[in-house]
């Protein structure tokens, strides 16, 4: 057996561009393996900034994005860091709360806060002597043939940096994916939806918790949603999801009440009234867009993760667990091939793409669904109906929330099983219901009835009906 090569060897520059969630998590994937991590980032070091106003301030983590930080290390210290919730809390509109747990005791998904999380895993990456961390770096534009990335500074400097492997994590607006929309047999689609989010914060009253904390909250309204998450501070991040012509219509703060009393009026006395009147025009309704394409990779060059290679509409809470899972699905290819990129990267795209699709059709799917026809009682009914059969047929019929939310069923896999599910249950209520009706068709045959008994009480009927249209 030969040695492996020591000493001094040229080491794999890898540049993760977007030192976001996914792009921070990923550096310290690459580090741990031992590369030369450099990641390049837009924004200045978030960690140094007195305000940043970003996107969503708090998001739901769930077991595949737990299971990443765990590869990493991060698992328990984020975990501490935030707010289980253990069920969600169904709010109607009369103001009742009706809880539905998410599972068995142990089955909670946890409230965390976007910034800090950021924060945790830029440190963690930044801890490996082979990382550097490179804020004010914008990509501008990179060579799939020569792996030269061109990065704008904010005094407007340019920086020529070369690397092996580009690991596109910038974003649902990725500018790495750019080169990949120029090359022949790239799929590419996006699609904003009508609807848009604003988030409105809830706080504390006589320093406690306005809700239970640990709950996700959702107001079913159809076309207009809304949830809200715990933070640590014990504020609650409420956000509103509804169509932009409907955000349009309301310009007034008189018509901001307004619009709370018809739909979420317990809402009002928590937010309070003078904090809904200013929040609700501090910021425009944000946009949301659901990006997918394929292949995720070119050559051995670069690879697309995280939202930059599938931007999904975030009513499965499902974004930033795809894009960790997609750490996880990208090291364990590398361990399968060697570190040899031009057999893993097409491997990854070969292997991922279907799950990454099918995560951005079961969110678009969950949208259509809750905005057409999931109200208060509609969205308990469901959830009832599906603990039900999970209760009575526990190997056989497992909730799609359940098994996209905390297992790690790969995203396409879930959704053939859940499709095979339904035919099961459609076969059953067919079942029964042909039962059903051989059964009492068996026993009219057997005990007929007698027939001046069923007449009588029509004729009673009868004259009720008469009665009461005359009355
Ligand atoms: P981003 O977080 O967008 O990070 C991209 C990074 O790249 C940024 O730091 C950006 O500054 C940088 N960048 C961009 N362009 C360049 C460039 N040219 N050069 C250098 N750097 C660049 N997901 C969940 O799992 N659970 C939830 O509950 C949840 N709720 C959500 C609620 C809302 C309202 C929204 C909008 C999303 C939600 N998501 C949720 C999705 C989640 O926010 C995203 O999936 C996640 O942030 C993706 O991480 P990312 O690192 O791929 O992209
Ligand atoms: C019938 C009833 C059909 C995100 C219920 C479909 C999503 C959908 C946005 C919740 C939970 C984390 C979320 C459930 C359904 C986050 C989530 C769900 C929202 C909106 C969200 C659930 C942030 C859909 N998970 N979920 O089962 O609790 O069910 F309401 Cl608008």
């Amino acid at each position: 057996m030969e040695e492996p090569a020591r000493g001094p060897r040229k080491k794999t520059v890898v540049a993760v561009v977007g030192g976001g969630l996914v792009g921070s998590l990923n550096a310290c994937f690459f580090a741990k393996r031992g590369f030369d991590v450099e990641v390049f980032e837009i924004r200045e070091d978030i960690r140094q900034a007195k305000i940043v106003r970003g996107r969503s301030i708090n998001l739901a983590l769930s077991h595949r994005g737990r299971q990443a930080l765990k590869h990493v290390g991060m698992e328990e210290k984020v975990v501490s860091q935030g707010i289980p919730m253990n069920a969600r809390m169904i709010h109607s509109i009369s103001g009742k709360q009706s809880p539905i747990p998410y599972g068995k005791k142990g089955q909670y998904i946890l409230s965390v806060d976007r910034a800090n999380l950021n924060k945790e895993l830029l440190t963690a990456a930044e801890a490996y002597p082979n990382t550097k961390l490179n804020f004010d770096h914008k990509l501008q534009d990179w060579s799939a043939e020569t792996g030269q990335m061109t990065f704008v500074r904010l005094d407007g400097s340019k920086e020529h940096i070369k690397a092996d492997l580009i690991v596109g994590c910038d974003g649902a607006f990725s500018a790495v994916r750019k080169q990949f929309l120029r090359r022949s047999r790239f799929n590419y689609s996006q699609t904003y939806i009508p609807h848009g989010y604003m988030e409105l914060t809830m706080l504390p009253i006589n320093g406690e918790f306005a809700m239970k904390p640990n709950y996700l909250h959702i107001w079913p309204r159809n076309t207009f949603m809304m949830i809200a998450l715990p933070n640590l501070d014990k504020t609650f991040t409420c956000t509103l999801f509804m169509p932009f012509d409907d955000f349009e219509k309301i310009t007034t703060e008189d018509e901001v009440i307004k619009f709370f009393q018809e739909y979420f009026p317990d809402t009002i006395p928590l937010i309070g009234v003078d904090t809904l009147k200013r929040d609700y025009f501090r910021l425009p309704a944000q946009a949301m867009v659901s990006v997918k394409c394929s292949p995720h990779h070119i050559n051995d060059k670069c690879v697309l993760m995280g939202d930059a290679a599938h931007a999904v509409v975030p009513f499965y809470g499902q974004g930033m667990n795809a894009g960790f899972e997609d750490c996880i699905v990208f090291d364990e290819i590398m361990n399968q091939f060697n570190e040899d990129l031009s057999a893993v990267l097409p491997e990854y795209s070969r292997v991922r793409v279907p799950d990454d699709h099918a995560i951005a059709d079961l969110a678009m799917y969950n949208y259509i669904e809750m905005r057409a026809h999931v109200n208060s009682k509609w969205f308990l009914f469901r959830k009832q109906v599906d603990s039900i059969l999970h209760f009575f047929m526990p190997k056989t019929i497992i909730p799609l929330y359940t098994m996209v939310t905390f297992t790690r069923t790969r995203y396409h896999k879930a959704v053939e099983r859940w499709q095979w599910q339904n035919k099961v249950i459609n076969h059953g209520l067919l079942i029964s219901a042909t039962g059903a009706a051989v059964g009492s068709a068996y026993l009219l045959i057997k005990n007929p009835p007698n027939i001046n008994k069923l007449i009588i009480p029509a004729e009673k009927m009868w004259n009720r009906i008469v009665a009461f249209r005359t009355s």
